[in-house]
């Protein structure tokens, strides 16, 4: 099947495409024939996925399973990618658990800070260094409408995404001049893996964060992804907050059964 869709020939990376956002995203850049790179710790998720697209979308997929925060791991993906990468999808990130910066725990602090900062900087400078010498590319980081503001239990996933918004202005600076795309999109809750995660599995208090109210999916956030990426080549945009219509900050949810 020939795919002829706006991303027809490109070659786009995500990080984090068994789940949520990353795998929405790339359902909808297979669909406008994106050739995919894509990654993440579970393999039979990615192989799955792998197969499902190329039988859907008629496009090249490669995968690789390994953890973002292996350093040697993400050169290796890296280098073995024998295509040019057109557009970095940082989009791995977690948060895990949310206490009390006085009583949390500290291996959720490592994981987040070695995965939605250091992990997203490791595939950023291996990506960029080739984006850089063919003077050509796009990186988007996923953010957090918690990385614009902060709200109790959040000390460290806000500080993580606050990070997040930091190296995405520093990154287009430091790409200042080149033809090189450097983008974030900062949404709020969006019903994924996320928050069974954060809770460590504990599925009832998962479900409580979206329950009776209306959060964003996955494929409302992966389609201003698409949006970002499909502008004209001189259009940067910097940054989107997206939150449903029944959040208005990280603390104000509405609940309340939605209608349209
Ligand atoms: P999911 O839990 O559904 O998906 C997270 C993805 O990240 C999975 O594919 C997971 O893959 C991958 N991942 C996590 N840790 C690692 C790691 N160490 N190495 C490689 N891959 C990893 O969550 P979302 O889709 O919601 O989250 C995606 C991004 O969106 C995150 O950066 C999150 O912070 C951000 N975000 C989420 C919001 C929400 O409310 N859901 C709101 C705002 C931002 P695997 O486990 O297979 O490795
Ligand atoms: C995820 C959204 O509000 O739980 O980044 O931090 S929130």
């Amino acid at each position: 099947m020939m795919n002829k869709g706006r991303l027809k020939d490109r070659w786009v990376l995500i990080t984090g495409a068994t789940a949520g956002i990353g795998k929405a995203t790339a359902r909808i850049m297979a669909q406008e024939g994106a050739n995919l790179i894509l990654t993440g710790r579970r393999s039979k998720r990615l192989e799955e996925l792998k197969e499902s697209l190329i039988e859907q979308a008629g496009i090249q997929v490669e995968i690789h399973d390994f953890d973002v925060r292996d350093r040697e791991s993400c050169k290796r993906c890296v280098d073995s990618v024998a295509h040019p990468i057109d557009i970095l999808i940082n989009n791995a990130g977690l948060a895990s658990g949310k206490d009390p910066i006085d009583s949390a725990d500290f291996e959720d602090w490592d994981k987040m800070i070695d995965t939605n900062i250091k992990g997203l900087l490791n595939m950023t400078r291996f990506v960029a260094e080739g984006m850089r010498s063919r003077n050509k590319g796009h990186i988007i980081n996923i953010g957090s409408i918690a990385g614009h503001e902060a709200y109790p239990g959040g000390s460290v996933y806000c500080g993580t995404k606050h990070a997040v918004d930091a190296i995405t202005k520093a990154t287009k600076m430091d790409l200042h001049g080149t033809n090189i795309r450097v983008s974030s999109v900062s949404p709020g809750l969006v019903e994924t893996e996320f928050s069974e995660v954060r809770f460590h599995g504990d599925k009832e208090t998962a479900e409580s964060v979206y329950q009776d109210t209306k959060a964003l999916t996955a494929e409302d956030v992966a389609e201003i992804i698409l949006f970002t990426v499909t502008r004209p080549a001189h259009v940067n945009i910097m940054d989107t907050i997206v939150l449903p219509l029944y959040q208005s900050s990280s603390t104000m949810v509405h609940r309340d059964k939605y209608e349209e």
